[in-house]
Formats: C-alpha cells, sequence, structure tokens
C-alpha cells in the first residue's frame, strides 16, 4: 500500500469536507517504499533508541518500522509522527488503527502504546494518550483510538504512535499496517 497523498487526492479530500459529517481514509501505510509522511521522533530520555524501517516483521509485505528502546533507566518514549491538513476551523475526529508486534507475552516487560492527535506537536511522554499495552501477545496485535478536536485556521494537524518504557529491558516493537481516518463533524 502506499500513502495516499497526492495533489489530486487533496483536492478530492477537500470536497469531502463540504458535506456535513463525512469520513475520509487521509494515510495507509506500510512502509514498503519508506516512511512515507511518517517521521521518526523521540523524547531523548532512554540512553539508546532508534526508529527505523526493518525487514525483521512486517504485517503487510515486507517491511514495517522497528522502534528500539534501552529502557534499562526506567524512562524513554519514542514513535512516528506525520502532519495532515484538514479544514480549518472545524471539529474533526481522528481516528488511527495499526498492527503492532511485541516480542513476547504475559505482564512482565509490556510498554505502553501511545497515540496522538491534535493541532500540537508531540515532543515528550505527557503529549500521548495511553491506548494500550504492548506484549499481551507474541507477535503482532491491532490497536486503535481516536481523538476530537478543533482545527485551528492552517487546518494542520499531527497523528503520532509509538511506545513508552514501563520494564526495564532493552527491545524493539514493530508497527505497520497504519490507517488515519478523518471524520469532520
Ligand atoms: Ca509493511
Ligand atoms: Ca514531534
Amino acid at each position: 500500500m502506499k500513502r495516499v497523498f497526492s495533489v489530486a487526492a487533496m483536492a478530492v479530500l477537500l470536497l469531502t469536507f463540504a458535506g456535513p459529517a463525512s469520513a475520509a481514509p487521509i494515510a495507509r501505510e506500510s512502509f514498503e517504499a519508506g516512511f512515507g509522511p511518517w517521521v521518526p521522533d523521540t523524547d531523548g530520555r532512554a540512553p539508546t533508541s532508534s526508529v527505523t524501517l526493518s525487514t525483521d516483521q512486517a504485517y503487510d509485505g515486507v517491511r514495517s518500522v522497528r522502534i528500539f528502546m534501552d529502557g534499562r533507566k526506567d524512562d524513554g518514549t519514542s514513535w512516528v509522527e506525520a502532519q495532515f491538513v484538514g479544514p480549518p476551523m472545524r471539529q474533526v475526529r481522528v481516528n488511527l488503527s495499526f498492527q503492532l508486534w511485541s516480542p513476547g507475552s504475559g505482564a512482565a516487560g509490556g510498554w505502553l502504546v501511545v497515540g496522538f492527535a491534535g493541532t500540537g506537536d508531540p515532543e515528550v511522554e505527557t503529549d500521548f494518550t495511553r491506548i494500550g499495552y504492548t506484549d499481551v501477545v507474541a507477535g503482532w496485535r491491532p490497536y486503535q483510538a481516536g481523538w476530537t478536536f478543533r482545527t485551528d485556521a492552517t487546518g494542520r494537524f499531527r497523528v503520532a504512535l509509538g511506545t513508552s518504557v514501563i520494564w526495564e529491558v532493552q527491545k524493539a516493537h514493530h508497527i505497520d499496517a497504519v490507517r488515519v481516518d478523518l471524520v469532520t463533524v
């Protein structure tokens, strides 16, 4: 799957905003050709962290995004974020869904799965919503969350998803099959 952003797609998307309540998928990313609109970011609290493209695991195709952190200092949040343009000065709902791969199962070793959607730029752990835990199962598991907020005059907003350290271990998770839907309300 390729990201759907193009000038033509944007024109169609903007037209759909004219109606009353409408839903439109604004991003579908499998990371097969790169990060697409997504950009790695971290709060820098883990001694070592990386957010990279990887062929170690994949839910769709052969690639995913690998998020690694050394959690032995009991701190650190890392993620990918993307900026989108919606209708200005409107109440919108952003629905996010994705697959996340965990190395093991059981409560020990589980970290937080975190997400964000809004007009700001997520930079620290407290900017994020806790949307679940890693390592509920070994392997891939779906996660989803939604946010309702009002856009500003530019219509720009960001969406982000990642992990946050709880247990003091070093490990990597993978994300793939990310989908973002925008609902104007
Ligand atoms: Ca993929
Ligand atoms: Ca950021």
